[in-house]
Formats: C-alpha cells, structure tokens, sequence
C-alpha cells in the first residue's frame, strides 16, 4: 500500500532504503490489523495476557530494564541557531544531528518490519488538530499509538487532504542506552528517536510531537502547547467551565482530571467531566477566548498510587482493553502496583518472584497503564468538539511543604504568566531519589518546551491584547505541611472546594485579600463544610508569609535571570515590582 501524497510515499522509501526492513506495513488503524498485532506480539513474549475474566482483553509488557523512562540527557533540538533552543534544552546542530542519527538507523530494520503509522492529535475533524507519520518498527509503539492517538485510515485521509503533516522516526533499535537519542527538528516538523522503546521516547506524538514540536509551532502560529489537563465543572444551575492546569510530576494531575466531588457536592448536582489529563493545545477564538482541545485520544499514566481511593475513575477505565507496562502480576494473573490494594503480587515487573522483604518495589514506580478516553467514566463528551472548550481558568502549582498557600490568584496575566514561570516543585522519591528539593519547572514544561524559555515567556505574554478575554490564573499546593510533618489539606476530592472558589472569582461573586503576592482567599468563602481543619491549617493553608516570599521572590529572580537577555522585560519587571512590595 502505498498513500496519494508523493511526498509520504517518497519519505516513507527514502526511510526503507536507510533502514532495510524485511516488510513494510501500512497501519489502517483497524480492529482486525491490532487483533492481528497483538496475536503476534502474545507469539513472541512481547506481550503477556493479563486474566480475562478479571481484566479482558488487557496485556502486560516488560521492557528493557534499561529502558523504564524518558532520557532527558539524550533529548535534543536541533535549530540551526544554538539561542533558539535557549538554555533548557540540549542543542546539536542540525547537519551534526542528522549525520549521527542517519548512521544508527542504516540497517536497523534488517529482520522487522517497518509500520506506517499516520496519526492525528486532536478530533480527526478540529481544526486545532494536527497530524503526523510515525514510522517505527515496534509493534508494541503502534498499538499504543492506536490507543493515544486518532490513528489509521482517518489520519490519513486528512494528511491527503492537507499535504502536510510531522514526519517521525523512530526505531528500538537494540535498546542500548549509549546509543539512544530523541532529536527534535522543529524548523522542518522532523522527529527522530532511535534506542528506546519507552512511551515518552517512542510514542512520538505524545511529548515529542504535542509538546516540543508542537510548542515551536505555537509558537509563530499564535496558539499554546501546553503540559496541562482540562477537566470541565457544572454546576447545579447546569453552566459549565472548562479549567487547565499544569502541575509538575509527581503532583496528581491525572487525578485531578478526574476528581470525584465530595458526597456533599455530587448530592447537589456538581459534576467533573474529564477532558484530558496531560497535554492541551489552545487558541483565541473569534469571542476572544481561549479554546483548548486534548490532542491525545488516551492516557498513558501512571500506575503506582492509583487506586480506589485516590482516582476511582482511573481504576474503573483500566479494568479492560489496557496495556499495563512493567507492573507487578499477583498470582491469579492480573496486574498490581504499590498503593492499588493490600494484596502481595507473586511476580515483579522484571518477571521475575517477588520478594516483598527485598525492600524493592514489585511494580516499576514510572510503571504504566495505556487506555483509550472513552472507558473513563467520567471522560466528556465535549473532548471531541472541534472547536475546543472555553477555558475559564489556567491553574499552576507544585509540590511545596511549607511557604506556598492553598490557593491565590494573580493580578492580571502578566502576574500570571510570572506565577508560572516561577513554579517550582519538591522531588519525591519516585522522581529522583533526592527527597524534598526544590526544582523550579516553568509551567510544568521544562523538559519539553522545544524552544528558548525566554521567547516561551514572551510568547504567553503576548496573548494580552485588546479584544482578549483571557482565562483567570491560580496558584494551587495541594502539599503544604504542618509543624508534626502532616499534610494540612486532605487534597482529592476536597480539591473540588478550591476549583468553586476559582469559578465564583470568575463569576466576579466574591471578594479576596490582596497581597503582594496576589489575591488571597476570605476563608469564609471557601466551602469548607464536612471539614475539621486546625488552627495550624487555617493559619498555613490561607495567610501568606511576607518575609519567607520576600526570600522566594529574590530566588525567583535568580532563577528568571538564568535565561539571559532574552527575557522578557515586563516579566523582569513584574518580579521586581512584587519584590519590592514585599520588603
Ligand atoms: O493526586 C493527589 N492530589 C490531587 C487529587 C485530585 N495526590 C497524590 C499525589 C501523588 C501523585 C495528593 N496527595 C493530594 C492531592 O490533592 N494530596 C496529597 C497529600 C495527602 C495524602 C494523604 C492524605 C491527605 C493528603 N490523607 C490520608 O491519606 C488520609
Ligand atoms: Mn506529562
């Protein structure tokens, strides 16, 4: 099979005279075509079958034990200029990319087959979507690449239609981490990836292609990419908002995406719809707003902590169709992680007997689960429309045990942008093995932003223009401790407390404390019914520290200063203001 655009069926030729594949193999995104995959993929281990009455239709996959995560170190964009990849990303000339890269494919299909795979991120009919061509030759990439993308036939026909789309390569090749490397090309819309087999590095329309590539589009296109989920809130009057919001990892987001309100809010007839729960594209509309889509048609989340208590509709999606990656198996065959229940798996994530006095986790802790939207439960139909949702509210937040608030609000969108520029989170053990250090990750983007932080900024300010209606910003820490050590702030379901808050400042139907920090909540106005907060609590989660944000202003301005001469001014100005107000 060939397409009926000349320049994919040359690009694809090109690749198969480098790479030599055995077959080439066109994905159409059909039932019968992944059948067929995943029968082939249970014949030669790559796939194990999960219990069927428990879990039908659901597989486990190991990988590599050297290949378990995204390879920041060996992530690259390659602009001609050095500056436009700008201090947070790895740089290589382009030329000097192409030429390493071209010499770790040539051959490496010899014995497999190379797939097509056309793919559109975002509703095949939106016309915020975009599409793109992986070619791989990891039968497991493609059948998650079917589940977290608009895949196939459709795919292609628009690719026909448009005649443009990202070209991506990707190849497992023999999953040696020293030759492993992800190469963006952002100026020619080329992805290349060669050595892994991991989702981040190998499903390249999810952080290669939706994020880094997809930022740089943004970027002259006058629209966002961003590392944000989308959820939707009605309330009982049946209005309804739309809210982003980045969060570094290790912050919950997929959990917030899909929060279930307390009992209290649910009998009032409160509802959270799920959008998405990691990546969201927006743009002015012709109102003025910014309208978002989900590009993704799945999640791809993390298993450990997920559990009946801490994301039900999470756990509800995944009982069946799901590709569970390098989790635990308990002894009657179905898949297990830290924190799902009580019971002791017989079999780690390696395959290999699990040894619960080891000390070492039985599931992977970046272990993972890949489900398409539609078996969230509470996963909205509004994910599909074309034109996007209206965001009402950009959220920002971090993991910080002491200083930060519940909750407050910027200024304007100058402050905002500020705010998120500035976040910062603290590690948990899963993230590095370093606990509690602060890391400042600007809108949750750092690793994949694929241009200079500096234009980023710059770019998000630009957005305040007459005629726009921009979205409120917040700042959200769901983690701030008290004296003894304890979380103040019973977070999950509780969080829907803060969001109505957010919504009646929308509203413009309550007043707030203003500080030089922004805009602080009247306790009062937050619905704290069903609540047994302490004194410590009410003091900590809702009054602001004055000289302990003196101290993070001056080290925000430390950090802003990194990204050199092409900041923004009114970012450097707005930092300065507020510390000044603050000393
Ligand atoms: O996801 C979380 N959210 C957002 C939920 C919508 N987590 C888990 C973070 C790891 C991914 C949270 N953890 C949240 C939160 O709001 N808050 C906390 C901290 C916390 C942990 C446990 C309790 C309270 C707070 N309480 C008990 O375990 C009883
Ligand atoms: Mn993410």
């Amino acid at each position: 099979m060939t397409s009926q655009l000349p320049a994919l069926n040359q690009w694809v030729a090109e690749i198969a005279q480098l790479t030599q594949p055995d077959h080439i193999h066109w994905c159409d995104g059909s039932d019968a075509e992944n059948t067929q995959l995943i029968e082939q993929m249970l014949a030669d281990g790559t796939l194990l079958k999960l219990n069927e009455s428990t879990h039908p239709e659901s597989y486990l996959h190991r990988s590599h034990p050297d290949d378990v995560a995204r390879v920041e170190h060996l992530t690259f964009v390659c602009t001609t200029e050095r500056e436009d990849a700008g201090p947070n990303n790895h740089w290589m000339a382009p030329d000097e990319a192409r030429a390493k890269m071209r010499a770790l494919f040539a051959g490496c299909m010899k014995g497999r087959t190379l797939y097509v795979v056309p793919y559109c991120m975002g509703p095949i009919d939106s016309p915020l979507s975009r599409c793109g061509v992986e070619i791989t030759d990891s039968p497991y990439v493609v059948a998650n690449m079917r589940i977290m993308t608009r895949m196939g036939q459709a795919a292609l026909a628009r690719i026909e239609r448009e005649g443009q789309f990202v070209k991506g390569l990707h190849s497992t090749g023999d999953l040696n981490p020293e030759r492993r490397f992800i190469m963006h090309f952002p100026e020619s819309l080329e992805i290349q990836s060669f050595g892994s087999g991991y989702g981040g590095n190998a499903l390249l329309g999810k952080k290669c292609h939706a994020l880094r590539i997809a930022s740089h589009q943004a970027r002259s296109e006058g629209w966002l990419a961003e590392h944000m989920l989308i959820l939707g809130i009605e309330n009982p009057q049946g209005e309804k908002h739309y809210i982003a919001a980045a969060f570094p990892s290790a912050c919950g987001k997929t959990n917030l995406a899909m929060l279930i309100p307390p009992e209290g809010y649910v009998r009032e007839g409160w509802k959270i719809t799920t959008i998405g729960d990691d990546i969201c594209w927006m743009r002015p509309g012709k109102d003025g707003r910014l309208y978002a889509i989900n590009p993704e048609a799945g999640f791809f989340g993390v298993a450990p902590g997920t559990s009946a208590k801490s994301n039900p509709n999470a756990l509800a999606s995944i009982q069946r169709n799901t590709i569970f990656t390098n989790v635990a198996v308990t002894d009657d065959n179905q898949p297990w992680w830290e924190g799902l229940d009580a019971r002791v798996p017989v079999t780690d994530w390696k395959g290999n007997p699990f040894n619960a006095e080891a000390g070492t986790p039985a599931a992977h802790p970046n272990s993972r689960f890949t489900v398409s939207a539609k078996q969230c439960p509470s996963y909205s139909p509004e994910a599909e429309a074309p034109q996007g949702v209206p965001i009402s509210a950009i959220v920002f937040g971090g993991r910080r045990a002491s200083l930060v608030p519940l909750v407050f609000e910027a200024r304007d969108w100058t402050h905002g942008v500020l705010i998120g520029a500035a976040m910062g989170s603290e590690t948990t053990a899963a993230a590095t093995g370093a606990v509690g250090v602060m890391r400042r990750d600007p809108m949750a983007m750092k690793p994949f932003c694929g241009y200079n932080f500096a234009d980023y900024f710059t770019h998000w300010l630009s957005f305040d223009k007459a005629g726009a209606k921009l979205p409120k910003i917040f700042h959200v820490n769901w983690f701030r401790k008290g004296d003894g050590g304890d979380f103040l702030w019973p977070g999950f379901g509780d969080n829907m407390r803060v969001l109505e808050w957010m919504l009646k400042r929308v509203a413009g139907s309550v007043g707030s404390q203003e500080t030089p920090i922004g805009h602080l909540p009247n306790p009062a106005d937050i619905n704290l019914d069903g609540l047994e907060l302490g004194d410590e609590a009410m003091q900590k989660l809702f009054d602001y520290d004055r000289a302990g944000w003196a101290a993070e202003f001056a080290s925000i301005g430390e950090y802003l200063e990194e990204y050199g001469p092409r900041m923004p001014e009114a970012l450097k100005a707005e930092q300065q203001r507020i510390h000044e107000a603050l000393s």
